[in-house]
């Protein structure tokens, strides 16, 4: 057998430099040529050089053999690694079968600081003379004396900031560093620099907008900063943002405006050719005013180095699509609702104004639809020099849009120098779903694009309003989605620490959004089980088990909060509890537009993830020994189902609260309903969807529970028909309105009561994404298997349909399950990559042909090692 390490990550990202732990934690993927593979042993090497590391030599550690069948956050296990430090990781494995694989490739893997000298960063801030709405520009000449062996900068910025060295931009991130509560953490970032300095003088520039920095507080922004040369001769020396005197700072620059919100203006004749330099001459005439800056308070926060995934432009292209409204106004379509900007190089008359402003959909009329912005003005202006052609690119805002109407051109330029460019956390896409049905497709294609396009250092709600916030209630059924369709072991662990910061010292009570800013409540509605999810996906996804000892005491105290509100085991408050349903189940004039459910009470949907949340409480504690919490957990679990049944469950009619869908959708979900009553709740719900004309009556939290509940009692069918549904309310409604994205709302919004909450980029909606790989394909990761070493296979085949398939980059390779129809028989492909094992599960039915197969429950089943195998049924299954 021949078996090949395909991936490495370290610390759940694929490029770890800065990491801020001596034991970093790697994830190996492998493929083999033949099926039954296992690691039985690995040999871990790190070297202190790529050429060492080449040469197969571990100078830093050689673990030898470790019998270990682990691959999934392995511990770094040598002598402490070092501060400050490049590093080479190869791994090889050894399979049960005594094949051995080559070594990886090396990997790099670089060190920040394990412990940031706080009090040193605190006296190192500067702050701008002048607080204006443009960017800040902070500058200095600075001496590499010797020759240099490497060098590392340590940025960090309350606001956005972008480094250029001897004029060269450093790195390829945008809005960068991701958004904290800079009261309680600022994140730097940790370049490699040595190839942009040369011997004597060097010029460093940074340039500030706002952020969230200004935005969240009105301040100017602040700056700090650490460059550290490392001398050939051993010797090293710091240059940083202290002392202040060796600085200048000037806000005369070309960025005249900057908001995340409204938007970013840009003018190109001050532009300052040469600030970036050594040597720029700040007393020249057109350098306009440079001051010396100010020494600032620090934020507060302490330094934390940024590991998650930096946001980039990850895609771009020329409009699609041009149309001339109005003699040179020119609307430009991307073809999809992205976040992100237009770039442009563009020549004109010295003074000429561009306008673009963006939005996500036109009117009927073919104007811009901007209502559903809220305040936010999202437009980008640029002036042009007059001196040749000038390139224009936003730096310090984002927009969420489709279509950008382009005011102030004289003539109509090559449209081939715009680029609509599409900017978000660039993380790694790790699934793929297809099937037979071309409206499907496009569904996930809305509900990818939704979610990716909502990734900006943390989960957004939506990129185009005054909003863009990490939602808690929304991720506690959005979490799955995302992780189906993309790795987001770093941005997740980053965005665990906003909550946890935003988390009430004396209470425990977490925040609606984190990092807390302008909308949501303290205490946080209690459907933000998220708080408790996300580390537990985490844990069942990539195997990471620390996240759940580094969150269990805060998200005990969460659960402890919820336990203390609740009385006689109901937990009465609720804000949002299942949120905007379609409209005709909500209640009208009340929060966020009238989203409140008018069908399915608040306290129902709080005291349900109580209970969920003290099951998973269990289950986390039972995992990591905890035996005295797991007892606990399990009476707080017995209480409140206690409590949800008598308050909530109607004995007679066998329906819960006043009978609809996600009451008794969340009921089943939670495991609450009485064996014997299953059937009657759920034809209660099979019924009302009837009732409804074949429609859905959830909110954002029961719409995802409906599907898994239909799908896993037989109701396939059902589940197929509401996904691919095109009257309202329904995605392919959406669809049929010429949606690229996710709305927030059922309803088609252009105007009236609900303008106001009617994102049209809104993942909470994007939870269809889940049935497709969870139920159509059947892909889980498992409890048994965490880290993806087993996982199930439990697809259901919808009458309707005669093909689906789903591809998983998981940390241990691909898995993939795909089935069609074909000939009145039905064959199932399952794809089970190295050192992992399957658990499939398939539909009863007098035959299935391939590997042996055992009837339990109902269905048959079978434990599978790694290999691709074909399952086929001739009759039932197949019709
Ligand atoms: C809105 C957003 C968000 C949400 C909250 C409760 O501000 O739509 O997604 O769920 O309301």
């Amino acid at each position: 057998m021949n078996v090949k390490i395909t991936k490495i990550t370290c610390e759940h990202v694929t490029q770890p430099f800065g990491l801020d732990t001596p034991a970093p934690r790697f994830s190996w993927a492998a493929e083999a040529d033949a099926g039954g593979g296992r690691q039985q042993a690995f040999q871990m090497l790190v070297s202190s050089d790529g050429s060492l590391s080449q040469k197969g030599k571990g100078d830093v550690w050689d673990s030898g053999w470790v019998e270990s069948p682990d691959s999934a956050m392995v511990p770094y296990g040598g002598p402490a690694l070092q501060e400050e430090s490049d590093y080479w990781f190869r791994v090889r494995v050894r399979d049960i079968s005594g094949a051995e694989s080559d070594f990886s490739a090396p990997f790099r893997f670089g060190t920040a600081f394990f412990e940031p000298d706080q009090e040193h960063w605190r006296k190192i801030w500067l702050t701008p003379t002048r607080h204006t709405s443009c960017a800040q520009c902070f500058r200095r000449d600075f001496d590499v004396r010797k020759p240099l062996a490497r060098a590392r900068l340590y940025l960090a910025g309350a606001g956005y900031c972008q480094a250029f060295l001897n004029g060269a931009k450093v790195g390829d991130r945008e809005l960068d560093p991701a958004w904290t509560d800079y009261t309680k953490s600022v994140m730097y970032t940790t370049f490699d620099v040595s190839g942009l300095l040369r011997q004597g003088v060097n010029a460093l520039g940074i340039r500030m907008g706002g952020g969230w920095y200004t935005g969240a507080s009105f301040k100017a922004p602040q700056l700090a900063l650490r460059l550290h040369l490392f001398y050939q001769d051993g010797t090293d020396e710091w240059v940083e943002s202290a002392p202040r005197g060796a600085w200048l700072v000037s806000c005369d620059g070309e960025v005249r405006e900057n908001s995340i919100y409204d938007g970013e203006t840009i003018d190109a004749s001050l532009r300052r050719p040469g600030w970036d330099q050594p040597g720029y001459g700040v007393s020249s005439p057109t350098a306009g005013k440079w001051d010396v800056p100010l020494r600032a308070e620090a934020p507060g926060g302490k330094m934390k180095s940024q590991l998650l995934e930096p946001i980039r432009v990850v895609d771009s292209w020329s409009p699609k699509k041009v149309t001339e409204p109005a003699p040179h106004v020119y609307l430009l379509d991307a073809g999809q609702n992205i976040s992100g900007w237009v770039s442009a190089r563009i020549s004109g008359k010295k003074g000429q104004r561009i306008t673009l402003r963006f939005a996500e959909d036109l009117k009927e009329d073919g104007s811009l639809h901007t209502e559903n912005l809220r305040s936010a003005k999202a437009t980008d202006v640029f002036l042009l020099s007059g001196e040749g052609e000038d390139e224009f690119r936003p730096s310090f805002t984002f927009h969420g849009f489709r279509y950008v109407l382009v005011e102030g051109l004289e003539s109509e330029p090559d449209w081939k120098n715009w680029k609509m460019e599409v900017v978000h956390s660039d993380v790694a896409p790790c699934g793929e779903f297809s099937c037979g049905n071309t409206l499907m497709n496009q569904i996930q294609s809305l509900c990818w694009w939704t979610e990716c396009t909502n990734l900006m250092g943390l989960p957004t709600d939506c990129p185009q309003r005054d909003e863009r916030l990490g939602w808690l209630n929304d991720m506690t059924v959005r979490a799955e989605e995302a992780l189906y369709n993309f790795r987001l072991g770093g941005l997740y662990t980053k965005w665990l620490q906003d909550i946890e910061e935003a988390q009430g010292p004396d209470t425990g009570a977490i925040t609606d959004t984190a990092p807390f800013h302008r909308y949501g409540c303290r205490p946080a509605d209690p459907v933000c089980s998220s708080y408790l999810l996300l580390p537990w996906y985490l844990y069942l996804n990539y195997g990471d088990k620390k996240v759940l000892e580094r969150h269990y005491e805060g998200m005990a105290r969460w659960v402890g909060y919820l336990e203390e509100q609740a009385d006689d085991g109901i937990v009465g408050f609720s804000y949002f509890g299942d949120w905007a349903s379609p409209a005709g189940g909500a209640i009208p004039g009340s929060n966020g537009c009238g989203a409140v459910s008018a069908i399915t009470p608040g306290a129902l949907m709080s005291t349900g993830y109580l209970y969920f949340d003290a099951r998973l409480m269990e289950n986390i504690a039972a995992l990591l020994g905890k035996e005295a919490d797991v007892k606990r957990y399990a009476a707080l679990a017995e209480k409140t189902a206690a409590a949800f049944q008598r308050e909530f469950f109607h004995e007679e009619e066998g329906c819960y609260a006043q009978n609809s869908q996600a009451s008794n959708v969340f009921a089943l979900y939670l495991g609450l309903v009485p064996e014997e009553r299953r059937k009657d709740v759920l034809a209660h719900i099979v019924e009302d969807i009837a009732r409804m004309g074949g429609s859905f009556t959830t909110g954002n939290q029961c719409t995802k529970y409906l599907f898994d509940i239909l799908s896993q009692n037989g109701y396939e069918d059902l589940a197929m028909q509401l996904a691919t549904r095109e009257e309202y309310p329904s995605w392919g409604y959406m669809v049929r309105h010429g949606a690229t994205t996710v709305w927030e709302r059922w309803e088609y919004v252009m105007g009236g009561d609900e303008i106001g909450m009617a994102s049209m980029n809104h993942p909470m909606n994007a939870v269809v994404s889940v049935w497709f790989y969870k139920h159509l394909c059947g892909l889980r990761a498992c409890e048994e298997g965490p880290g993806f070493s087993r996982f199930q296979v439990e697809p259901v085949f919808p009458r309707q349909l005669d093909s689906a398939r789903a591809r998983l980059d998981t940390v241990k390779g691909e898995v993939s399950v795909s089935w069609q129809r074909k000939d009145g028989a039905l064959t199932l492909t399952v794809k089970i990559p190295y050192n992992s094992s399957a658990v499939v599960r398939l539909p009863a039915c007098p035959a299935w042909e391939g590997p042996a197969m055992e009837e339990k429950n109902g269905k048959w089943e079978c434990l599978l090692s790694a290999g691709v195998y074909t399952f086929r049924a001739l009759s039932q299954a197949a019709d």
